[in-house]
């Protein structure tokens, strides 16, 4: 339909449950048309990670309404809805099993090729396939120790398994060197053309070519467009850049 990857935030404010001060998430408004990349960025505590927790659920609005595809996200059924997104969280959730389990997890009737074309896209194919066991390597307790970077791919490999309408990449290429990270977003490009992705980034490298970006500072919109209108226009923006 029109209106799947569709992902609109009206007036959403959002506090952290006895948490006292200023509200986390500041009356923020944005609509994200299916099949868009938004980048977000801002610097660390700017509340990117609360506000994208809103999507699935994982914490309710303090006021405002989130709707998916039209619907809003506290009339859809949690689980329908979070079958939807996929979110690859700041920290990776790899348990003790095989590569090829941890990349199945969300999707158990994954075929093989199906994970091996996700795991390519995110860079993990190579490196995958270069162990004695390939995919049925066994991670963590006495199996091998991936790199934070390797992690990271192995992580997008899940998300990206689960072909989810809407994409969260919350900050998940900081260990990826920056030429791998580029090759990744390319392949994106093409594997999740229809999906809507938002990319979280620290580094400006990482959202430059976005169809949008909104640039966030405590908890507030400063700046929202493309990287060349941000650059002349956000103040904020410029000061990511340099810094
Ligand atoms: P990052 O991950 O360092 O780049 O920072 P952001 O932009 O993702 O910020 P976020 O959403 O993690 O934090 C925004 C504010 O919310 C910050 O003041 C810390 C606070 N906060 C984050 N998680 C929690 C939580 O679970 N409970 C409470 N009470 N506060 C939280």
């Amino acid at each position: 339909s029109l209106s799947k990857g569709k992902i609109e935030f009206e007036n959403v404010s959002f506090s952290y449950k006895g948490a006292v001060g200023d509200p986390v998430i500041k009356n923020f408004s944005f609509t994200c048309l299916p099949g868009q990349t938004v980048g977000i960025i801002g610097s660390t505590g700017a509340g990117k990670s609360s506000l994208i927790q809103l999507i699935p659920r994982f914490y309710d609005v303090t006021s405002g309404a989130i709707r998916v595809n039209d619907i809003d996200v506290k009339d859809w059924d949690v689980k329908e809805l979070r079958e939807k997104i996929a979110v690859v969280p700041q920290k990776n959730i790899l348990f003790t099993g095989t590569v090829i389990e941890n990349i199945r997890w969300g999707k158990e009737d994954a075929t093989f090729e199906e994970i091996a074309d996700a795991s390519k896209v995110a860079e993990a194919h190579d490196f995958i396939s270069a162990f004695p066991e390939g995919y049925e390597t066994r991670l963590g307790q006495g199996g091998v120790n991936l790199s934070g970077g390797q992690k990271q791919r192995v992580s997008i490999a899940r998300a990206l398994v689960r072909k989810p309408e809407i994409l969260i990449l919350d900050d998940c290429t900081s260990a990826v060197d920056v030429a791998t990270e580029s090759r990744i977003k390319e392949s994106l490009k093409r594997y999740a053309e229809n999906t809507t992705c938002l990319l979280i980034a620290q580094r400006i490298s990482s959202v430059m070519d976005a169809d949008q970006i909104i640039v966030l500072e405590n908890g507030e919109m400063v700046g929202y467009g493309h990287h060349e209108e941000l650059l002349k226009s956000c103040k904020v923006y410029q000061e990511i850049l340099q810094s």
